[in-house]
């Protein structure tokens, strides 16, 4: 499997030679450790002909947020689907199919801006201990630097080297994982990115030494947890980045609270189509 989002990390190294990562600080979701559904209940895996290939969030009972570049490559809808309630990627939970995507008509695979897609299930879920929809961010209220910010997913443990050749270790983990990170201000990110990417008002980043998500957790969640206590809140989908816990570049999500319109404007637009069709069944 060879993303597109790690495909374009890889063309940003080649040109950006001065970036390429050493061995040492390459490729793993480091200081990640493995945990359960039932402390990330929200977590899904999207899969595409039945294999792991991004991460997503529960928001509602028929919707998952995930990234567009997930999808950059589209395929027909029925090939897609999403495993809600399980820890393992591949195994347990159960695996829905996909009545809709929608990708963001702004998505820009160059800029990465509006890296945001929301997928419509065909039935309605049912929640449990192992499967809670998260809470959506909004702009009223946004992390602060002792917001608890973790990152989630069964990315790669091993990032493939700068060659794309040789890899140091096999592929998306078979359970899942969380890392612990913290808010990057937006200027510092964009001095970090200046020759590299804008980093736009839709992206928000964050870093943390010797941690970060990488290839395989793109369209998971990024959740917050406030120092004051309340509930976690959805403030990131995991986007891209230069590498994986390179200490220069921070991990750049998609800014869920810059989104809540277009949101609530898709889950609306499904709603009334979901009343017309049982309303014209009647007729
Ligand atoms: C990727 O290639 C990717 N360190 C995802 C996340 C990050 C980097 C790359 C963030 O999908």
């Amino acid at each position: 499997m060879f993303s597109v989002g790690l495909l374009w990390s890889l063309v940003v190294l080649v040109v950006f030679t001065t970036a390429t990562p050493t061995p040492a600080e390459e490729g793993r979701i480091v200081g990640g450790e493995v945990t359960t559904i039932r402390e990330f209940p929200y977590q899904v895996s999207v899969q595409l002909h039945g294999e792991h290939i991004c991460g997503g969030a529960v928001i509602g009972d028929h919707f998952v947020l995930t990234a567009a570049h997930c999808f950059e490559v589209l395929f027909p809808t029925e090939d897609y689907s999403v495993r809600v309630g399980s820890g393992e990627h591949a195994t347990g939970g159960h695996l829905l199919s996909l009545r809709q995507v929608i990708t963001h008509g702004g998505y820009n695979p160059q800029s990465h801006d509006n890296d945001l897609a929301l997928l419509i299930l065909n039935a309605r879920l049912n929640f449990t201990e192992h499967l809670q929809p998260v809470p959506r961010a909004t702009l009223v209220e946004p992390p602060t630097m002792d917001t608890r910010l973790v990152v989630s997913g069964w990315g790669l443990q091993a990032e493939e080297s700068g060659t794309g050749s040789a890899e140091i270790g096999g592929g998306v983990s078979p359970t899942l994982r969380f890392v612990d990170v913290d808010l990057v201000e937006s200027d510092q990110c964009r001095r970090a990115y200046r020759q590299v990417l804008p980093i736009t008002q839709r992206m928000i980043c964050a870093a943390r030494p010797g941690r970060d998500s990488c290839q395989g957790d793109s369209g998971g969640p990024l959740v917050g947890i406030p120092a004051q206590g309340g509930p976690a809140r959805l403030y990131g989908i995991v986007s891209w980045g230069l590498g994986c816990a390179n200490p220069k570049y921070p991990g750049v999500y998609t800014n869920v609270a810059a989104f809540r319109n277009w949101i609530d404007a898709q889950v609306g637009a499904w709603g009334w189509n979901g009343l017309l069709a049982a309303w014209s069944g009647v007729q």
